[in-house]
C-alpha cells in the first residue's frame, strides 16, 4: 500500500479541518512570510478559525497586509507595539467593534538589542535588560488583561506564547532574552491560575531554532542547526509548521485539559543530557 503521505519525515497539515470553525483569534508578531506567527496563522486558518493581525509599525504593515491578503476573508489588521500600553489596551477596544468575543491569542513576539546577544551576559545594560523584559516577557501579561473582557464573553479561551530552551538552561549569545524567556515561561504560570476559573487557558510553544528574521544574523545559528540534526532525537531540525500545528491543538478543544504548560516543539533536543 502506499499514499501520498509516505516516505516523508514531516507532514504538516495542509489537510483542511474544521478543529476551529466558528472560533475566533488574533495574532501578534507576524513581520514576514517566514515568522513563526504566520505559520500559525496558516494552521489556525486552516482548521476554520476567523483570524485578525497586528503590525508593529507602518514598516511592516504592507508586509502583514499582503500575507493576509492570501487567506480567504476579511481579515482586519491593527497596529501594536507592546511598548506603548495604550496601543495594546485601544487593539482589543478596536476589535470588540470587529469581532464578537475572542477565544484565541497568539502572543509571537520578542525582542532584545542586538548588542545584548553576543558577548558576555555579564555585561548586560540595565535599559537592555529592561527592554528585552519589556517586549518580550511583560507584554504577554499586558495582552491577556487586555484581551480578557473579550475571552469571557466567549466563556473562555486559549493564550499561546512562544518561548526558547536559552529560557531553562544557558546557551551562549542568548543571554537577556534566556532571562526574558524564564520570566516568560513563569508568567504563563502565574497567568494559567489567573485565569483558569474564567475558563482561559495559558499555555507556550518551546520552539526549536528556525531561521525567520529574529533568528537572523545571530552569529552561531547555522552551526545551532547542525547541533540539532546531530543530537535531537529526531535527528533533524523542525519546521515552522509544526509550531502551527501544535498551536492549532492548544487553541482547540483537544487541549481542554491542559494549561500553564511548555510544550517543546524541538525534536525532542531537550531532554538530552549528552
Ligand atoms: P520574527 O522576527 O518573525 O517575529 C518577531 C516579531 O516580534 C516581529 O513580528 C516583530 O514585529 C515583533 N516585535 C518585536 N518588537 C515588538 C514590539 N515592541 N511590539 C510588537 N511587536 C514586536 O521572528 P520569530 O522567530 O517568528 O519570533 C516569534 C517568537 O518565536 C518570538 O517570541 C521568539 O522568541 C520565538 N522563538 C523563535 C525561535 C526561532 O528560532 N526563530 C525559536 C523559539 C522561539
Ligand atoms: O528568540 C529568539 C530570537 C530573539 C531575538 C533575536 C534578535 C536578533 C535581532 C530578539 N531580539 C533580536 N534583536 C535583534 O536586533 N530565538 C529563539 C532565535 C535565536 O536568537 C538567538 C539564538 C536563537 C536560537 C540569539 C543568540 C543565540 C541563539
Amino acid at each position: 500500500m502506499s499514499t501520498l503521505l509516505e516516505d516523508t519525515t514531516v507532514q504538516s497539515t495542509s489537510v483542511p479541518n474544521n478543529l476551529l470553525a466558528g472560533k475566533t483569534g488574533i495574532i501578534l508578531g507576524v513581520a514576514n512570510k517566514w515568522s513563526i506567527g504566520w505559520a500559525i496563522a496558516q494552521s489556525l486558518a486552516n482548521a476554520g478559525m476567523r483570524l485578525a493581525f497586528t503590525y508593529q509599525g507602518e514598516r511592516l504593515k504592507e508586509n502583514v497586509e499582503k500575507l493576509t491578503a492570501t487567506l480567504e476573508g476579511d481579515i482586519p489588521l491593527y497596529p501594536c507595539d507592546v511598548t506603548d500600553e495604550t496601543q495594546v489596551d485601544d487593539l482589543f477596544k478596536n476589535l470588540a467593534g470587529d469581532f464578537d468575543g475572542l477565544d484565541c491569542v497568539i502572543h509571537s513576539l520578542a525582542f532584545a538589542k542586538r548588542e545584548e546577544l553576543a558577548g558576555e551576559f555579564v555585561n548586560t545594560s540595565k535599559e537592555g535588560y529592561l527592554l528585552a523584559q519589556e517586549i518580550s516577557a511583560y507584554s504577554l501579561t499586558a495582552v491577556s488583561r487586555a484581551a480578557l473582557p473579550l475571552m469571557e464573553k466567549r466563556g473562555g479561551g486559549s493564550i499561546v506564547t512562544l518561548t526558547y530552551y536559552g529560557g531553562e538552561k544557558v546557551v551562549p549569545n542568548y543571554n537577556v532574552m534566556g532571562v526574558a524567556k524564564a520570566a516568560l515561561e513563569m508568567s504563563v504560570r502565574y497567568l494559567a491560575e489567573d485565569l483558569g476559573s474564567k475558563n482561559i487557558r495559558v499555555n507556550a510553544i518551546s520552539a526549536g531554532p528556525i531561521k525567520t528574521l529574529a533568528a537572523s544574523g545571530v552569529s552561531g545559528l547555522s552551526n545551532m542547526l547542525e547541533q540539532m540534526k546531530e543530537k535531537a532525537p529526531l535527528r533533524r531540525n523542525i519546521e515552522a509548521a509544526e509550531v502551527g500545528d501544535t498551536a492549532l491543538f492548544l487553541a482547540s478543544h483537544l487541549s481542554r485539559g491542559i494549561t500553564g504548560e511548555v510544550i517543546h516543539v524541538d525534536a525532542g533536543y531537550h531532554i538530552k543530557g549528552f
